[in-house]
């Protein structure tokens, strides 16, 4: 009985337990709570829990995006997708003073066409620099298609310093592609136009308009292209697409597609067909391929004769010394895209299901036996499309682009029409698995999926609609940018991104870690031109030099004020303003903006940042920081005043608003006592830890020492007011004693901060 019922008690604890276990199960996680709220389902979360980045955490990768029409390039993290600045390089923007201030204004200057100015730019192809043929995180190229025109980016600082104009085209759409030692930057035209800027007759098309194809020379160690070094192709008025440079076996070689080859010249208005129809009759197109490492030995052989000041290899000069052939291709063809391994070529056509492989090897033996099928009107020998086709595969209507895996093999193909991404084997031919894409995908991109060890992992397509995508926001959509897990066997979508600043053509990955941005210039630095800025000042020797009507005004800027806090000027005079950030602290960025005279200057640890304008109108001009870069930041300000001609300063002194006594001034000394206290006492914390282990705790400390410098400079002068028995100003200046503690005080509790989570020791 005993044991039965000992049975029957153990068979209810089950009961219960299980009934218990059941209405726990039944209850909701919070997590499952907000899966329901929201609609969410599995594969959703695990899609969020595979991008999200907590608050503090890093990226894997970092994007360089193109900004389309914005003439800015965009930079955002992988897997987060968070934006994390945009770098302005063809058109300017105030936010980081770029063409406001007299340095960058002077980068801008660079990219002028015929003397105008052009303040746009459309671009397209971002491309790392490289060395060995892998992403090295120095420097990123981009092109602007509307003017032809290329940008160097330095990843040191993420700023723009360079900008080259085409000396021979009209546009171009084949930029920025490096070779794998960044020795040359492609960039091949687009509209086949004349030479010259000269009118030309469209008659005259064949005879007159050409295409091309330019290596731009970058100078490594300077950071920035050689024009003089730098040649061109001269190839025929066929549309010029984009490039890629061969690596590995086919380093020194460099390949680019192209597009109505058929030479048609539309005219809608006179009744002949478009140029849509024109340019699209014919089956195909060609591949073209150039050996610049030859070009560059004739070029540095004097062997080059320069045109328009610019070295330029004519067609019959490239037939004669064997420097450019040509393939054919599927009809309009768009991308152009060498293996990891260097070996193959695969080239995609629009109005074709089909990707083409071309081999390097069999163009070569091509080249070396003379195999040609015949020549095209301009005499260039072109090699059989049999003769060089690996395979071709059907990988769906409208291919495009094509990027790689760190599979060997496996690549992924944007299709344009099909709106679809297509994983395939370019060994094998095989589909492997498709995607579908919203909506009409353009370029497509893995990690340094241009290198020659790319990365995989993840995917970027970069689709020309978004459609329904997001909230709508009137009839221009934002452009939309989804990432594709492809670390499995199948592709999984995770993410969209809305990009709001233009077209996005294509973008590359590069492993966050490679970069290593710098947190403050050297002192009095020129950002734009990398020298000693000659404008810059140091504390205390802040100075106004009159030379005839031009003023120039040396500044400095930390927390929180701009010396000068006035500035005085006549009518008519130029002025210049250079402003110096005293700052060593990260992120302790100061503004400048002033009243009507289009000034915005983004002045970072250690610039030297300038202005000039002229001071035309007699008038009171509020300048301030724009940076809320401190507790007293609204007090960082100042005034500009333009005197009438002949005007004659007052002789009396400002009358201040507030009157002080000697009972205030003891106050505020008590306030500053206890205050130094404090100080005190976290200066004797970190002193008695390993700090200086610590990078961002040894700045710290160093920017707290020169604030405390600066208080005790202050106290100073309130000590020697009150001992005059000039309360006014020992009371004004123990103020200013008390603002450079505060900072102090603030910058010691950070470091103090840093030091408990980092874990470091007491060493005394
Ligand atoms: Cu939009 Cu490469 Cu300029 Cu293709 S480009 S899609
Ligand atoms: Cu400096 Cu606000």
């Amino acid at each position: 009985m005993k044991f039965l019922s000992k049975l029957g008690g153990a068979l209810l604890l089950v009961a219960l337990v299980s009934m218990l276990a059941g209405s726990v199960a039944l209850a909701e996680s919070p997590l499952q709570k907000v899966m329901k709220e929201r609609g969410l389902t599995e594969k959703d979360v695990l899609a969020a829990a595979k991008t999200y980045t907590p608050t503090g955490g890093r990226d894997e990768y970092i994007v360089c995006s193109s900004g389309g029409q914005s003439g800015q390039v965009i930079f955002y993290g992988i897997p987060s997708m968070r934006i994390l600045k945009y770098v302005a390089v063809f058109t300017p923007e105030p936010w980081q003073g770029y063409g406001f201030d007299d340095e960058s204004k002077a980068v801008l200057a660079q990219g002028r066409i015929n003397g105008k100015d052009i303040t746009y730019g459309d671009t397209h192809h971002p491309s790392f620099s490289e060395t060995d043929g892998e992403y090295d995180g120095r420097y990123v190229f981009i092109n602007d298609k509307a003017n032809p025109r290329l940008a160097v980016i330095d990843l040191h600082d993420f700023e723009t310093k360079q900008i080259v104009v085409n000396p021979f085209f009209k546009s171009d759409h084949g930029g920025a592609f490096v070779t794998p030692n960044t020795e040359y930057i492609m960039e091949a035209s687009q509209y086949a136009a004349p030479y010259s800027d000269d009118f030309v007759s469209l008659n005259d098309f064949n005879e007159e308009y050409r295409g091309g194809l330019t290596y731009w020379k970058f100078n490594n160690e300077a950071g920035r292209i050689v024009p003089d070094e730098s040649f061109t192709f001269e190839m025929p008025p066929y549309s010029q697409d984009l490039c890629d440079a061969g690596k590995g076996p086919s380093y020194g070689w460099g390949f680019n597609n192209s597009f109505c080859s058929e030479r048609y010249v539309g005219g809608i208005e006179k009744g002949r067909p478009p140029y849509e129809a024109g340019c699209s009759s014919k089956d195909t197109d060609f591949l073209h391929i150039t050996n610049w490492e030859k070009a560059a030995e004739l070029v540095a052989k004097g062997k080059v004769k320069k045109v328009n000041g610019s070295y330029m290899i004519p067609m019959d000069q490239a037939i004669e010394e064997e420097l450019l052939f040509l393939v054919p291709e599927p009809k309009s063809p768009h991308g152009c895209d060498v293996t990891p391994d260097g070996k193959l070529i695969i080239v995609s056509g629009k109005l074709d299901s089909h990707a083409w492989v071309y081999s390097f090897e069999k163009i070569m033996k091509a080249i070396k036996d003379k195999n040609f099928d015949g020549h095209d009107p301009y005499g260039l020998p072109i090699i059989g499309l049999d003769t060089a086709l690996e395979r071709s595969v059907n990988v769906g209507l409208g291919p495009l682009h094509t990027q790689f895996d760190s599979v060997d093999g496996v690549c992924y193909t944007s299709i344009y029409v099909d709106s679809q991404v297509t994983k395939w084997n370019y060994r094998t031919g095989k589909i492997l698995d498709t995607i579908p894409i919203h909506y009409n995908v353009g370029h497509l991109m893995t990690m340094e999926g241009d290198s020659k060890t790319p990365d995989g992992k993840y995917l970027v397509a970069l689709n020309k609609l978004s459609i329904d995508r997001f909230n709508p926001v009137g009839p221009l959509h934002p452009q939309n940018h989804q990432l594709i897990d492809i670390k499995g066997s199948q592709m999984e979508l995770l993410y969209d991104m809305p990009l709001p600043l233009g077209e996005p053509h294509y973008a590359a990955a590069i492993k966050a870690d490679k970069l290593k941005p710098a947190v403050r210039y050297q002192t009095g630095w020129d950002s734009r031109s990398d020298k000693k800025s000659p404008y810059r000042c140091r504390a205390g020797r802040e100075k106004t030099v009159r030379d005839g009507n031009k003023v120039d005004v040396y500044g400095t800027v930390i927390r929180s004020h701009i010396t000068p806090e006035t500035i005085e000027v006549y009518e008519g005079d130029t002025v210049s303003i250079h402003l110096t950030n005293m700052e060593r602290a990260q992120d302790e960025v100061h503004g400048f903006a002033m009243y009507g005279q289009n000034v915005q200057l983004s002045i970072e640890p250690g610039k030297t940042a300038s202005t000039t304008f002229v001071a035309d109108k007699p008038g009171v001009y509020p300048y301030y920081c724009t940076e809320f870069c401190s507790a007293l930041h609204l007090e960082m300000q100042g005034y500009l005043l333009v005197m009438p001609k002949g005007y004659k300063a007052k002789d009396e002194a400002i009358v201040d608003g507030v009157k002080y006594t000697k009972a205030d001034y003891d106050a505020q000394v008590a306030t500053n006592v206890a205050t130094q206290d404090v100080i005190n006492s976290v200066v004797g914390f970190i002193t008695s830890h390993n700090y200086q282990d610590f990078a961002t705790v040894v700045a710290l400390v160093e920017d707290a020492t020169d604030q405390l410098g600066f208080a005790e400079e202050a106290k100073a002068k309130s000590e020697a007011s009150a001992k005059k028995g000039d309360y006014q100003n020992a009371m004004l200046w123990a103020n200013q004693w008390w603002q450079y503690q505060v900072k102090t005080a603030d910058l010691g509790l950070r470091a103090k901060t840093f030091l408990e989570q980092n874990g470091a020791k007491k060493v005394k």
